[in-house]
């Protein structure tokens, strides 16, 4: 099976109309299947989003596609996992160690420092959390979809994107529509995989 993998989109009112416009059309004009690995609409963020009439009709072009909860999108009408052809497929955030391993609880201690540091340090700080939450989520969730004998994992959440390939298994993110821009084409049969910019 052919499919598109979009994840963290983050739409909301202030997102570009023209990168929602080119993703709708993306998707739409796909000739395989489609799946969002959650974080699609904004509604964390902002809890009225679908009292508006437009990201009314988003939701319902987006809700025809296989659409993931994620922890921005927290629908109750959306899957929290999917399994396509021994492939699974989730948001990745229950995997995220800052909130699922409790030594990472005690980040707020390092935050708490950030008060007093420069922007530079802050900066490298900043960067190093990211680094540390993006790894940890992916070797849990590597752990787990080895532990289960998927054929590899599909996850969004950290916005970075990855394809790693070991011993026929599978470590993908296809990456965000906020930072990278990126999307992934991933061919189930043949396992073949590659990132796309929007
Ligand atoms: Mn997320």
């Amino acid at each position: 099976m052919k499919l598109l993998v979009l994840s963290d989109l983050h739409f909301n009112q202030d997102s570009d109309p023209t990168l929602i416009k080119d993703c709708l059309s993306l998707c739409r004009h796909f000739k395989g299947e489609v799946v969002i690995a959650g974080d699609a609409l904004d509604v964390l963020e902002n809890p009225t989003l679908l009292e508006s009439s437009s990201f009314k009709r988003i939701y319902d072009e987006l809700i025809q596609y296989k659409w993931i909860r994620g922890n921005h999108d927290f629908l109750t009408e959306l899957p929290s996992e999917l399994v396509i052809d021994n492939y699974l497929f989730c948001h990745g955030d229950r995997f995220d160690a800052f909130w699922s391993w409790w030594p990472f609880h005690f980040m707020w201690v390092p935050k708490f420092l950030q008060f007093y540091r420069t922007p530079a340090e802050k900066k490298k700080t900043d960067l190093l959390d990211y680094r540390l939450t993006t790894v940890t989520t992916e070797y849990k969730v590597t752990k787990y979809a080895l532990k289960y004998k998927y054929r590899g994992v599909i996850i969004g959440h950290t916005h970075s994107p990855v394809i790693i390939e070991r011993d026929d298994f599978l470590l993908l993110n296809p990456g965000d529509m906020v930072d990278s821009m990126t999307y992934a084409l991933l061919d189930t049969e043949t396992g073949e995989c590659e990132h796309r910019s929007i």
